[in-house]
Formats: C-alpha cells, sequence, structure tokens
C-alpha cells in the first residue's frame, strides 16, 4: 500500500490468498494471535467478497446458484470490485487511517487467478479496474498458502453447503493454482507457505516467517 497523504504510518494491510481449504480462514486467526504476542493491538480481519452489510450482500448473489440464469463472467467481476469497493471505503481505508491492521482475507489477486481461468482477455478489464478502482491499494504483504486442489477441497468435502464456485471442478482449480504461482512471481513484497503441508507445519511456518518480516519492517 503507498501511503496516502492521510494514512497513519504505523498501519499494515496484510492479504492472505490459496485456493479452497488452503487455511486462509484459519491462518488468519493464528496471524492475529501472533501480532497481538509482538503487541500489535490494533488489527481488524475482513474478508472478500464480504465484511460490510452491502459486500456481504454481493457476497450472497456470488455464491449462489440461480435457477435458469446464470452470472455472466463480467458480471462476477464487476460484483466483485464493487464488493471490494464497499469495504475499501467503508472499512479498510477509515482503519488504515486510524493506525490499525487489516488482514484480509482475499484481495485483488483472488480476482486474477479466478476470473480469467475461463477467459484471459478478462485479465485486461481487471487492469483497467484495478488501476481505475483501486489503485494504491497494494498489501503491504501478501501471504500466498499454495495448495494441491485435491488436498484443498478434500479438506473442505465434508461442509453442507458447497456454493456455486466451490461446485467447479478441480480442473477449474488447477487452473487458478497455476495462475496464483504465475501471478505471485511479479509481487515483490510476499511470503510463500506450502500449505498442503499439516496444520502444524503451517503455522510454524507462518509464525517463523511473519517474524522475520516483522524484524525486517521494524526500521
Ligand atoms: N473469489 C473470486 O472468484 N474472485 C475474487 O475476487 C474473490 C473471491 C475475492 C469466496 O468464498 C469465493 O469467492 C472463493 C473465491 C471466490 N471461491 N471459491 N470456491 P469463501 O470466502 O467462502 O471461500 P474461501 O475464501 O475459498 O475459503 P474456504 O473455502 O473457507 O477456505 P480457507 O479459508 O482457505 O480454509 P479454512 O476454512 O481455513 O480451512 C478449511 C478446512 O481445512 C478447515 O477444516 C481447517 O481446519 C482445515 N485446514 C486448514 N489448514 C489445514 C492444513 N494445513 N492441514 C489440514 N487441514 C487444514
Amino acid at each position: 500500500m503507498k501511503l496516502k497523504k492521510n494514512c497513519h504510518n504505523k498501519s499494515k494491510f496484510i492479504v492472505l490468498e490459496g485456493i479452497e481449504g488452503s487455511g486462509k480462514t484459519e491462518m488468519s486467526r493464528y496471524l492475529k494471535k501472533i501480532l497481538k504476542k509482538k503487541n500489535i493491538k490494533k488489527i481488524i480481519s475482513v474478508r472478500q467478497p464480504g465484511s460490510t452489510i452491502i459486500s456481504e450482500k454481493l457476497r450472497s448473489i456470488l455464491k449462489t446458484e440461480v435457477k435458469n440464469e446464470k452470472i455472466y463472467n463480467k458480471t462476477e467481476i464487476l460484483l466483485f470490485y464493487a464488493s471490494r469497493i464497499q469495504l475499501l471505503k467503508n472499512k479498510i481505508f477509515p482503519y488504515l487511517k486510524k493506525g490499525y491492521w487489516v488482514i484480509s482475507d482475499r484481495h485483488n489477486l483472488s480476482t486474477i487467478a479466478y476470473q480469467t481461468v475461463y477467459k484471459k482477455n478478462n485479465k485486461k478489464i481487471i487492469k483497467i479496474l484495478s488501476n481505475i478502482l483501486i489503485k494504491n491499494m497494494d498489501p503491504d504483504l501478501t501471504i500466498y498458502f499454495d495448495t494441491l486442489p485435491i488436498i484443498g477441497l478434500n479438506r473442505i468435502s465434508t461442509r453442507k453447503n458447497i456454493d456455486r464456485i466451490e461446485k467447479r471442478s478441480i480442473n477449474f482449480f488447477l487452473k487458478v493454482r497455476k495462475n496464483y504461482i504465475k501471478e505471485i512471481k511479479k509481487i515483490s513484497k510476499k511470503i510463500i507457505i506450502n500449505a498442503s503441508l499439516d496444520k502444524e507445519y503451517v503455522k510454524k511456518t507462518l509464525k517463523k516467517k511473519i517474524i522475520f518480516w516483522l524484524k525486517k519492517n521494524e526500521k
């Protein structure tokens, strides 16, 4: 995040990324615990899409299958951005200005990884939209939980309600992961964790890498 004039200089924007079942939600809670122990008290966690009243409504539209009407790819992109702007304006910006650390389960990288699977051309639209709408909101740190789709999907297979996006084929998620691997290389402020491995390994690695990152960013 490039600090805007009125943004607090102690705030940080941390984004967690990965396919479903990569453990982002659980590791986001663990990350908050690590940060609190390091005396960082002002932290909020958000998820995308979601975390404001309107963004949660958009989330529900995005996740629900509607009989006899499909959500077009471009509609999907616009809804993800609509939800993102609501969240940025209502929560992320105001909290960053107050000096909070914001942990976000997903952000712009998700749109690049997911919404370009069916149409590579969407990348152009995404680039234009993100330039216009969320310029200067690059995360201070992106943590990518790299997970084999077969493992991630297996972890969530016991859930009662599998949503519209989760219903997609393993082939879809293989392509999403491929996109993540390609795109994460272009990001400099990142941590990559092999999240196909067990929880204890992921937690231990996350802790070690975050503490190293905190020390590096203390100066
Ligand atoms: N989406 C998009 O297409 N474009 C966008 O721009 C954005 C999103 C922002 C959001 O749904 C959907 O929207 C998502 C991408 C799309 N679509 N899908 N499919 P969501 O928020 O409901 O789903 P999610 O973000 O993918 O979260 P998730 O499915 O809940 O997965 P997770 O948060 O990464 O995992 P978790 O809930 O922490 O863990 C899942 C289970 O695995 C749980 O029982 C854990 O205890 C267990 N777990 C976690 N880590 C491990 C390890 N290491 N070993 C064993 N078990 C583990």
